[in-house]
């Protein structure tokens, strides 16, 4: 695995829970930790279950059957490519790519492996959402008029608060939009089955410029503020589009990191001509649902043993958390590997999320609806 920070973190805790709640994924050993700073490598080896490290993530390609990238994203293609070359299955943390270019290279050396591929939106892997996915397909919310998606977080919001390589586009590709959008893009995509086909998009940057910072690095799970200097930041801070699929439904999108009060607030409505449903991930266990009147949503508890997943844990009402969600993901990643069968989302589904956060930034640059 390359990567040892906040999604080294969500996956490795995942490895360690499959053996237990699910017995029959495959057998994972947690070989080599791949990073540049041995020390901090050698630390996070030691708490994350990893056997090994190394600085050269070639090496580490050579030596193992599945190669995870949670590194920044302008690290993802490279070693996600050579790994495809040399016929290792590969995840990659969300965006695919800091550019379009990458994303585009990337799918290509996904579609010449004999291997499966994995972008890392493990909020499919919502009980909740899985359920939503099954009343959509059903026809239970007949046909889809409006989908509406809004990731809400705030930890920028202090104009003191630290850079992180979140902030540059040449290390993140774009702010916002690809960090919290792409999970959006591919939620609605994912529930409503159709792609979108052309957006108008707006972004923003309330700050440009922030303290550089001390031992520990910035961003989300920054340790240490101590700053001497200030780097400029070259992404969006927030960002709005609004959509139109193929199949013909308006989507409208959001996400901030300057959504005051807001920590992680990601949800999505979907409205159709029999029905609507409502998803807050504050509330994951749950999922508002409209079934044909118009007496109001109830609230469903996804907590029984016959809705995704629950079997694997606790009796109803038990509920589950954020970190389940990667369980879930690494469990159909992993099987898929094993078993040499095709999965989903994979590196297609994610270039395609990419090609749409590349529009909704061409939109904001010539002020016009663009094609996908
Ligand atoms: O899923 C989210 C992201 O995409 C996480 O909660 C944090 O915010 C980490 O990256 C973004």
């Amino acid at each position: 695995m390359l990567g040892y920070r906040f999604m080294g973190k969500a996956h490795s805790n995942a490895f360690a829970r499959l053996p237990m709640f699910f017995p029959e994924a495959p057998e994972i050993e947690r070989d080599i930790l791949v990073g540049r700073d041995e020390e901090a490598l050698a630390d996070a080896a030691d708490r994350l279950g990893f056997s090994r490290t190394t600085t050269d993530w070639q090496e580490a390609i050579d030596a193992v059957d599945v190669f995870y990238n949670v590194g920044p994203n302008h690290v993802h293609a490279e070693p996600a490519i050579a790994a495809l070359e040399a016929g290792v299955p590969v995840l990659c943390e969300k965006p695919l790519a800091a550019t379009t270019d990458d994303a585009e290279r990337m799918a290509a050396a996904a579609d010449d492996a004999d291997v499966p591929t994995a972008i890392a939106f493990n909020y499919r892997y919502v009980p909740a959402i899985r359920y939503a996915k099954e009343l959509i397909d059903d026809g239970v919310l007949g046909e889809i008029h409006h989908v509406r998606a809004t990731y809400l977080q705030d930890w920028l919001v202090d104009p003191q608060a630290p850079w992180s390589w979140r902030n540059s586009e040449e290390l993140a590709g774009s702010g916002a939009l690809g960090d919290l959008g792409a999970h959006s893009i591919d939620l609605a995509q994912f529930l409503l089955g159709d792609r979108i086909e052309r957006v108008s998009g707006h972004l923003h940057t309330f700050v440009d410029e922030r303290p550089v910072p001390g031992e520990g690095g910035g961003g989300l799970d920054a340790e240490s503020q101590e700053s001497v200097e200030t780097r400029e930041v070259t992404v969006d801070d927030a960002y709005s589009a609004q959509a139109v699929f193929e199949g013909g439904a308006m989507g409208t999108f959001e996400a901030s990191r300057f959504a005051n009060g807001r920590k992680n607030a990601h949800t999505i409505e979907v409205n159709g001509s029999e029905g609507s449903l409502r998803f807050d991930l504050e509330r994951l266990n749950e999922l508002e649902v409209l079934r044909g009147d118009d007496r109001g949503f109830e609230t469903v508890l996804v907590t029984d043993p016959d809705d995704p997943y629950i079997d694997h844990w606790w009796p109803p009402g038990h509920t589950i958390g954020w970190e389940h969600t990667f369980v879930h993901e690494d469990y159909e990643f992993l099987t898929a590997v094993a078993e040499g069968s095709e999965y989903h989302p994979n590196f297609q589904d994610g270039l395609a999320v990419q090609r749409v956060l590349d529009a909704i930034s061409r939109s904001d640059e010539t002020d016009r609806w663009t094609e996908i």
